[in-house]
């Protein structure tokens, strides 16, 4: 089975397994994890931020982050196809008592300041304030597009003129860096808040970071218990963690090669619309012209065919290539596409 449904799918790696066995543990609940403190300091570092928190997944780290930042009945001003507003629940609701203010994006989902600034408003009579701005990067709706360091430094100078904070939904920021060509603190430089996943390309079984100030991370752990996310001796997903941050953040470049690779050979089968060089990072997504099947069934078919993909849509599917799928994988899955599209 070639399975490009998403990197989330990535087995962890032997030297994941052989350090989750060996590793140091105590009850993190209590900050005695010895492992997880370790974690928690890498990724800190690695980032540039003051502190950092280990959460189960990237939904509660971006959850806890918004909890954070807002008060409730509050507006949180998001991408309109953005993770925290389409692929979370509701959490925002439900949770934090906010209401995200959706801005459509420019090309690549891209969030323009100008429309930023003219989402963000002030509380009267009639209106919620905004609490918080979210981007993210990469933008995994938008096809895994990058944001431009110009983009997100003018975006975070303008919200904060307001006296407004920014979160940023990294989940697969090292992901955006690769792409950009510049260390991962430059990119999360601009924001306050950022939340990266450990368990997508960077192959770690579970877990994400969510890091910050000092401050917000202590906020932040209060907030994580509260959720239900107090872990007890998950040294052991941590030591994973730590190998994801050594030994796979090198790699990804060749997870981006391949996507190229895969469009590129996807582009040149009938009744498939995809511009190869729209491709930025891991994720690609075509769209089905019209008349030649529908996605649900076409993931249906490929699926006796030995490939996995996920249908986002009547006509589109994604593809998302990570460290258990070869370049050879990639070809493959093309030519079954295009096999089961002339059937
Ligand atoms: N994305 C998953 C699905 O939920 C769609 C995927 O397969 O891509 N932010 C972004 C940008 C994400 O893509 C995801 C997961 C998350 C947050 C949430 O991470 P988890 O799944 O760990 O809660």
């Amino acid at each position: 089975m070639i399975d490009l449904r998403s990197d989330t799918v990535t087995k962890p790696t032997a030297e994941m397994r052989a350090a989750m066995a060996a590793a140091e543990v105590g009850d993190d609940v209590f900050a005695e994890d010895p492992t997880v403190n370790e974690l928690q300091r890498r990724a800190a570092e690695r980032l540039g931020k003051e502190a950092a928190l280990f959460v189960p997944t990237g939904t509660m780290g971006n959850q806890i982050a918004i909890a954070c930042h807002t008060e409730r009945g509050d507006e949180v001003v998001c991408e309109s196809r953005s993770h925290i507003l389409d692929y979370e629940m509701a959490g925002m609701g439900l949770l934090s008592g906010v209401m995200p203010r959706a801005v459509p994006g420019r090309e690549g989902g891209r969030l323009a300041w100008e429309d930023v600034s003219a989402a963000i408003r002030q509380r009267t009579t009639y209106n919620a304030k905004t609490g918080l701005v979210a981007l993210e990067n990469t933008h995994n709706l938008a096809g895994g597009t990058v944001m431009p360091l110009e983009s997100m430094r003018e975006i975070a100078n303008g919200v904060h003129e307001l006296g407004l904070p920014v979160h940023l939904d990294g989940a697969r920021v090292f992901n955006a860096a690769t792409r950009l060509q510049c260390d991962v603190r430059d990119v999360v430089a601009p924001v306050d808040s950022v939340m990266f996943c450990l368990s997508k390309g960077l192959s770690a079984p579970v877990g994400s970071i969510l890091a910050g100030t000092r401050e917000l991370i202590d906020k932040a752990w209060l907030v994580r218990k509260t959720f239900g996310g107090g872990m007890r001796q998950v040294g052991v997903l941590a030591a994973a963690g730590l190998v994801a941050l050594d030994r796979m953040t090198e790699r990804l470049a060749d997870d981006h090669a391949n996507a190229r690779l895969l469009a590129t050979a996807l582009a040149g089968i009938p009744g498939i619309v995809l511009d190869p060089e729209s491709v930025q990072t891991n994720i690609v997504i075509f769209e089905l012209e019209a008349g030649v099947r529908d996605a649900p069934s076409l993931v249906a078919s490929l699926f006796d065919r030995e490939i996995r993909a996920i249908a986002f849509g009547a006509r589109r599917i994604r593809l998302v290539t990570h460290n258990d799928v070869s370049s050879e994988d990639c070809l493959e899955a093309a030519d079954a596409i295009g096999a089961e599209l002339a059937s």
